[in-house]
C-alpha cells in the first residue's frame, strides 16, 4: 500500500500540471481525492491492517492527500488567472488609437455651432439669455398661449418630471419658455437670442434626437413688422451660411405667434437644384417663426398696442448638419473621435 501511495504521490504533480482547463482539473481531483478516487480506495484497505500498519499507512495517506490537494489548489489558481487574462484581453478597450505626441482635443461640433450662432447674432446687436432645462407647465405651454388640453400640445411629445402635481413640471420641449422669462424680467426693447438644450419623446433617426438643441430669437420693440423679421432672418442666413444661401418663409401655425411661418434655407448640399437630402425640393426646413401673439404679450404684462415683436426657434443641431454637410444627426452624439476630429475648433 505504501508503494501505491508513493506512486500516486509521485505521479500527481505531472498529472496536475497536465490539466489544461479548470474542468480537467476538477475531473482529476475527483479521480485522486474524490470518494471513489484512488486514495479513498486505498483508505478502505486500512480496515484489514494491524494497528501499527494502520497508523503508518493512514499517516502516509494523509500526507499524500494534503500534498495533492495543495498541488490542485495552486494549479486551480493558475488556471483561473489564465482564464481571467483571456477575458480581460478580449474585453480590452484600446484607448490609445493615436500614437505619437500629445493629443489636443477640440470643442464639440454642437458647441462650435452654438458659439458661432451667438457670435453672428451678437454681431447683429442681440444679447444672449439662457433658461432652465426643467421647466414648469406655465413657461413651456400656458404662457405661450397653449392652455391645458389644447390640441397644439400634441405638437410636442413631452417628458414630464415626477415633481409636484402631475404634469406640472417637465423637461422643456423647446427654447420658447425662455422668451417668457426674458419678457417678464427685461423691459422692452428686447433683442435677444436664447440657445439651449431641449427634450422630446422623439425616436432618434437621421434628423431627430430625443435630446437636441435650439436657438430662440426674440425681438420686442415699437413698430416691429413681419418685414423686419424676414429681413433679420435673411441677414442671419447669409452671415451664417455665406452669400449663396438664402431664406424663405412658408405659412405655418404656432400657438404663440400670429402669423406664423416655417423658416427654410436653400439646400446647402445642392444649392437649390434638388437632391435626396432636401427631398428634391431645393429647400431645407430649419425652424419656426412669427409675430409674437397678442395673448403672449398679455401673459407677460406687455401692452400689445405699444409693443410688437417677432420670435423664431431654430434646430441648432440641424444648423450644424447643414453648415458642415453631415447627413445624420446621430453622428454628432456617438462620440466617435474619427467623426469629431474632422471639425477641429
Ligand atoms: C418649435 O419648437 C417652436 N418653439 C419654434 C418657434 C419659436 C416657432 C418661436 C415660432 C416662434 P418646432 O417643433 O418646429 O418648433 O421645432 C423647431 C426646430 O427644431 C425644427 O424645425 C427642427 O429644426 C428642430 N427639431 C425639432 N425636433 C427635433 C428633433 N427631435 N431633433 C432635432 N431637431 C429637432
Amino acid at each position: 500500500m505504501i508503494d501505491d501511495i508513493t506512486r500516486i504521490s509521485s505521479e500527481a504533480p505531472v498529472q496536475v500540471r497536465a490539466a489544461a482547463t479548470i474542468e480537467n482539473l476538477r475531473d482529476l481531483e475527483a479521480e485522486l481525492l474524490g470518494k471513489k478516487g484512488s486514495l479513498s480506495e486505498l483508505k478502505k484497505g486500512l480496515a484489514g491492517l494491524d494497528p501499527e500498519g494502520r497508523r503508518e499507512v493512514g499517516a502516509a495517506l494523509n500526507v499524500a492527500r494534503e500534498s495533492i490537494a495543495a498541488l490542485i489548489a495552486d494549479r486551480r489558481a493558475e488556471l483561473e488567472a489564465e482564464k481571467r487574462a483571456v477575458v480581460l484581453a478580449a474585453e480590452r478597450l484600446d484607448l490609445t488609437e493615436r500614437i505619437g505626441g500629445p493629443v489636443r482635443g477640440s470643442v464639440h461640433l454642437v458647441t462650435q455651432t452654438w458659439d458661432r450662432l451667438v457670435d453672428v447674432f451678437v454681431g447683429m446687436g442681440f444679447t444672449v439669455a439662457e433658461g432652465p432645462e426643467v421647466e414648469t407647465d406655465w413657461y413651456n405651454f400656458e404662457a405661450l398661449n397653449i392652455p391645458a388640453a389644447h390640441p397644439a400640445r400634441g405638437m410636442w411629445d413631452t417628458l414630464y418630471v415626477d415633481l409636484g402635481d402631475p404634469e406640472t413640471v417637465l423637461l422643456r420641449t423647446h427654447t420658447s419658455p425662455v422668451q417668457i422669462r426674458v419678457m417678464t424680467e427685461t423691459p422692452p426693447p428686447i433683442y435677444a437670442v436664447m440657445p439651449g438644450r431641449v427634450y422630446r419623446r422623439d425616436t432618434a433617426d437621421a434628423t431627430h434626437m430625443p435630446v437636441f438643441h435650439q436657438i430662440e430669437g426674440l425681438v420686442i420693440d415699437r413698430n416691429i413688422s413681419f418685414a423686419d423679421m424676414a429681413g433679420t432672418l435673411e441677414a442671419f442666413t447669409s452671415a451664417y451660411f455665406g452669400g449663396s444661401i438664402h431664406s424663405r418663409l412658408r405659412p405655418s401655425y404656432f400657438p404663440f405667434t400670429e402669423p406664423s411661418a416655417e423658416y427654410d434655407i436653400n439646400c446647402v448640399f445642392c444649392e437649390g437644384s434638388g437632391c435626396r437630402t432636401c427631398s428634391h425640393t431645393g429647400w431645407l426646413e430649419l425652424g419656426g417663426c412669427g409675430m409674437v401673439h397678442p395673448n403672449v404679450l398679455r401673459n407677460v404684462g406687455l401692452d400689445g398696442e405699444e409693443w410688437t415683436g417677432f420670435a423664431f426657434g431654430f434646430g441648432l443641431d440641424r444648423l450644424a448638419l447643414m453648415r458642415h454637410g453631415v447627413d445624420d444627426i446621430r453622428e454628432m452624439y456617438t462620440g466617435d473621435v474619427r467623426f469629431l476630429e474632422q471639425f477641429p475648433s
